[in-house]
């Protein structure tokens, strides 16, 4: 072979978020100085919590901790998303999870393109929520026949990707030179576009049959709609945030705040409302608004089993059934007592999230237990190792995202905080046939992150016993 080695996917990956990150903060201010909040947030909670430090380093996630961020954009057929899945393989990131966004009564399924492997994920966990707009929950016919056809004659790539995806799946790989223009191709793809590719009437008929659907179909594709950076302490960043002129949502989306966090917690912040230009009836311009563009930050936590996630989903809805949060954020308080009263039936020490299986956790010998094997000679059950201090268990960092949580997030920045409950109509089915493959198992992934750690450590132990 004459062409010059391939750059690994996972720092095409780190070049392409470091890109989008320089991007969005050129296009979004709030971005920039939200950065500098968490980033201020997160030193000083690791300055404080020498323990946290120690487990994250263990764990390899103290490097990540500055680059992490996840993003969001919105497609608008299933020809965009089984190419965006060609795209992103490029960058090392693979469909995981289906989320339902009916539910939120927001007309979309989406999966997580994000990287699998863990040393992958250790080098750049960037993510991208990645939604399909379903057309055939616009109730109107003749409303639906036209954002099909308006979708139709869009191309949300550019040649040369297309090209460069090719010469990826043909090759294997691209070179430094292929790797870099591929970047800076594919940015163009979440790029935001000031002008409207439909007459303003257009506009708002649809966006009177939804604002999400005014905002995928009436523009050359789509824009990054978010970037989001994990914090160490979400509470302390929705306190500091009002300070620096950022006005957060209601409540933080997810569990309440824990001793020991589990999955993801979440908060948003409305976006700009952005000068647009729409073609007018006689060839010119008219000049009109859109709000698409939001701020958001994450904290995540450990992954839950499929029983520690039921435990999740009950007490989740037991409280949303009892308390809805109303338009402007009425309710907030009640809602977050109740949700703090409730989940104090979910158990808040490692030891018994691990003793009753709810979480997932790696598993590493302690030199002390090295030294016993040594002595002893035998290696003994699983639960004794960690009773004796002889494996340390760490929390496995949930990567993935939570329908309900999504749902809130995508409501109120489509304009209200108001919770809504709604029947679920799910079809994975016609997802994974638009997308081209099947979306992995997150479960899955998190089961044998573990497996693989115990496997490890117990030929370690048993290496030191002889
Ligand atoms: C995506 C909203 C969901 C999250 O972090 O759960 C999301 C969107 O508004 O397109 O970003
Ligand atoms: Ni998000």
């Amino acid at each position: 072979d004459v062409r010059s080695p391939k750059v690994h996917p996972d720092e095409t990956r780190s070049l392409f978020s470091t890109a989008m990150s320089n991007m969005y903060r050129a296009e979004v201010p709030q971005y920039g100085t939200l950065l500098d909040l968490v980033a201020e947030v997160n030193a000083g909670t690791l300055a404080n919590d020498p323990v946290l430090e120690q487990t994250l380093r263990r764990n390899g996630e103290l490097d990540r901790l500055g680059v992490e961020r996840h993003g969001a954009i919105r497609l608008g057929t299933p020809d965009e998303l089984f190419n965006i899945r060609r795209v992103f393989a490029v960058l090392g990131m693979h469909p995981v999870g289906y989320y339902d966004l009916s539910v939120a009564g927001v007309p979309v399924h989406s999966t997580a393109f994000r990287p699998v492997k863990d040393e992958a994920l250790r080098r750049n966990p960037f993510r991208v929520f990645t939604s399909l707009l379903r057309l055939e929950l616009i109730e109107d016919e003749a409303l639906r026949a036209e954002a099909t056809r308006i979708l139709s004659e869009r191309e949300i790539f550019t040649p040369r990707v297309h090209e460069l995806v090719d010469v990826f799946e043909a090759e294997g790989g691209l070179d430094q030179a292929e790797a870099e223009e591929f970047v800076r191709e594919v940015l163009e793809t979440f790029r935001w576009h000031s002008d409207a590719t439909v007459p303003v009437a257009t506009y708002n008929k649809l966006h009177d049959s939804h604002r999400l659907v005014a905002d995928v179909v009436s523009f050359r594709g789509p824009h990054i709609n978010h970037l989001t950076p994990r914090t160490l302490d979400i509470d302390a960043v929705q306190v500091g945030m009002p300070k620096r002129g950022i006005t957060p949502k209601a409540v933080i989306e997810g569990p309440p705040r824990r001793s020991c966090p589990v999955l993801l917690r979440q908060t948003s912040f409305k976006a700009l409302e952005e000068r647009i230009v729409f073609m007018a009836e006689n060839g010119g311009s008219v000049e009109g608004t859109h709000t698409a563009r939001f701020g958001e930050i994450e904290q995540r936590g450990v992954a839950l089993t499929p029983k520690g996630r039921t435990l999740y989903d009950e007490l989740l809805s037991s409280v949303r059934r009892d308390v809805q949060i109303g338009v402007a954020g009425a309710y907030a308080e009640d809602y977050q007592r109740e949700l703090a009263e409730r989940f104090m039936d979910f158990p808040d020490s490692w030891s018994e999230l691990r003793d009753q299986g709810l979480a997932y956790f790696r598993y590493s010998p302690t030199p002390e237990g090295l030294a016993a094997m040594a002595r002893e000679k035998v290696v003994p059950s699983l639960d004794q190792l960690a009773a004796h201090g002889h494996l340390r268990f760490d929390p496995i960092i949930y990567e993935d995202f939570l329908p309900v949580s999504a749902a809130g997030i995508f409501q109120s920045n489509l304009g209200t905080d108001e919770q809504q409950n709604y029947a679920e109509c799910s079809n994975r089915q016609a997802f994974e046939d638009a997308l081209g493959a099947k979306v992995a198992n997150e479960f899955d992934l998190y089961a044998k992150a573990q497996q693989d750690s115990i496997d490890g450590a117990l030929a370690q132990l048993s290496k030191a016993a002889g």
